[in-house]
């Protein structure tokens, strides 16, 4: 087994809330992902990585996390982990489990024992503040510093105990770890080194690009709500490429090459990408950025929804391959559990939805790095359409709900973001069947199922090979089967093109060239980018047109491709030559 095995691995990202509930109580749990593993063995897929599932009072799904070493009782036991863990590896995969360590929960042992009083020894395992200057605890403008939290409000809460204040990123009830305090560091390591021992195979790190702050703390720019941008004195801090470090150190050292380590990393540029994945440095594997899935997001904010800008979006992919290059690496995603489904975002989720799913998958499948699919991703889920705010479950979307009411924005434009970006549109449960509960639970599920779920499901798509699933799993088969895929290098073709995204990938004397339509009208392409013979399409060549080659699946072999090329909507064709 090579060091990077992983570039030619692909991902499967499982949030275990919404995947499959073995028990009837509307969550999804471990028993439920066992049960399941045939269908991931089939998809092809390498690597299974678990959102969190450690003991948790969910006030952000279990990004808030209460005990690293127990296993929450709504998923199961440390018994399931263990037979769970154990049928992986039987079958061949790997796990990776998600490592939350820039914050816990405030119902974690550490932070009680913090919080209990000023002279606690575990007082410097987080961030206390007094009051500014001049003010009391709870007045206005008598936090440490302005920031806004990623999930509305200020960043600061009172304890009235200890009339001081603590620091959340996140929600309240996920104060931030103090990093530069070396106890924390080693309690972190000491935990991740025990779940190495118990044979799970890497981690991905929750944003593990804001463990080191600048210092001192300071104010940021105001923004709307009064509240400031405490980002750039979070983001990539002065210290992060220190820690990385020790923490490959006493943690990774020796066992590296059989592992895989993923860090999540919000306002990360390619510069501290480049440092972070080189394997010279040893930091991490790869590093999940944000540019991409940002691209919409207007001057309101990620509610603020901007249509694509395809030029744009073609800029920050190739930006990210070429700066890269051949030192870095890439992970490649487009959903995830904090993304809206891509097939909603940037494809066509009507008349079009399978053949642009089809197409959106192509382009990002064939590019340099390592791609994750995110449950349901794989069958073309679309977003959860969801009506009422009280069908809202998530937290980031219920505070900006209130957040944004406040700011004078109107109900309808409110509802209107949230349907399109709210995090729930991920979350809903897994479309298995056409059952009423899409074979989910038994039981009540904890977000709606989806109602296109009665033909939108994997048991209508397993075993169709025209299906968005049988498109996966054959793009999941070349990441393993050829080389260029893997391996080869990246250059992007008409980068102006307002409907093509276009690219070439080349590995000694192999040529991969994928051309793809993501509009919804046709879109010649020029000559220049059809070359080879076509190994992947989504479209299905009428019986007599000129390639003679009569209809067949989607994943149609050998077809030779004429001079000029006129692309239906959504259709991508990948040629290959050598
Ligand atoms: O997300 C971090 C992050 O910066 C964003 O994705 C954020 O959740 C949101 O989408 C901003 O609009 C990670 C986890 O993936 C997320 O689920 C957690 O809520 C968050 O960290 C806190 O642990």
């Amino acid at each position: 087994m090579s060091s990077d095995w992983w570039k030619s691995a692909v991902v499967y990202q499982i949030y275990p809330r919404s995947f499959q509930d073995s028990d009837g109580d509307g969550i999804g749990d471990l028993r439920g992902i066992r049960q399941r593993l045939g269908y991931l063995q089939a998809l092809g897929v390498d690597v299974l990585w678990l959102s969190p599932i450690y003991a948790s009072p969910h006030a952000d799904n279990g990004y808030d996390i209460s005990d690293y070493r127990a296993i929450d009782p709504a998923f199961g036991t440390m018994g399931d982990f263990d037979a769970l863990l154990a049928d992986v590896h039987a079958r061949g995969m790997r796990l990776v489990m998600d490592l939350v360590v820039n914050h816990t929960s405030d119902e974690h042992p550490w932070f009680l024992e913090s919080r209990a009083s000023r002279h606690s020894a575990k007082r410097d395992w987080y961030w206390w503040h007094a009051p500014r200057d001049g003010y009391d605890l709870g007045d206005d403008g008598a936090e440490p510093t302005n920031w806004r939290s990623f999930f509305s409000g200020p960043v600061w809460e009172p304890d009235e105990d200890s009339g001081e204040y603590f620091l959340h990123l996140f929600h309240k009830k996920q104060p931030d770890l103090n990093w530069e305090n070396p106890e924390v560091r080693g309690a972190v390591y000491d935990m991740m080194r025990w779940w190495l021992d118990k044979g799970v195979d890497g981690f991905r790190m929750d944003v593990i690009n804001l463990i080191s702050k600048v210092l001192p703390l300071q104010d940021g720019r105001p923004g709307a709500g009064g509240l400031g941008d405490g980002f750039p004195f979070v983001v990539c801090g002065p210290r992060m490429h220190e820690y990385l470090q020790e923490m490959h150190r006493e943690v990774f050292e020796g066992r590296d090459a059989q592992l895989i380590t993923v860090g999540e990393m919000p306002g990360v540029t390619t510069e501290d990408a480049l440092l972070v994945t080189d394997p010279d440095r040893h930091e991490l594997d790869m590093v999940f950025q944000f540019e991409h899935v940002d691209v919409d997001h207007g001057p309101g904010g990620k509610f603020d929804v901007l249509p694509l800008d395809l030029v744009r979006l073609k800029e920050i992919m190739g930006r990210w391959q070429t700066e890269l290059g051949e030192r870095g690496w890439n992970s490649l995603y487009w959903d995830n559990h904090d993304q809206p489904r891509i097939v909603s975002r940037f494809g066509d989720d009507g008349e079009h939805r399978a053949r642009s799913a089809k197409a959106l998958a192509a382009v990002l499948h064939l590019m340099r790095g390592t791609p994750y699919v995110y449950q349901g991703e794989e069958l073309g889920m679309t977003n959860a359409g969801l009506e009422s705010i009280d069908d809202y479950r998530d937290v980031e979307s219920l505070n900006a709900y209130d957040e944004l009411l406040a700011q004078g924005w109107t109900e309808e434009r409110v509802m209107a973001g949230l349907k399109d970006v709210s995090r729930d549109n991920a979350r809903t449960p897994v479309q298995w069947d056409a059952t009423p509960h899409a074979g989910f639970t038994t039981g009540t599920p904890w977000l709606k199922v989806t109602p296109n779920h009665t033909w939108l499901n994997a048991s209508a798509q397993v075993d169709d090979l025209d299906s968005v699933w049988s498109f996966y799993r054959a793009l999941i088969a070349m990441r393993h089967d050829d080389p260029v895929v893997a391996h080869g290098s990246f250059e992007m073709l008409l980068a102006e093109h307002p409907q093509i995204f276009a690219y070439r990938r080349r590995l000694d004397e192999a040529v991969l060239t994928v051309v793809a339509n993501l509009s919804g009208e046709p879109a010649d392409a020029p000559d220049e980018v059809v070359a080879g013979h076509q190994v992947l399409r989504n479209v299905h060549p009428v019986p007599d047109d000129a390639s003679g080659e009569g209809r067949q699946g989607d994943t149609a072999v050998g077809e030779s491709v004429g001079e000029r090329l006129v692309l239906q909507p959504w259709e991508v064709r990948v040629l290959r030559s050598a």
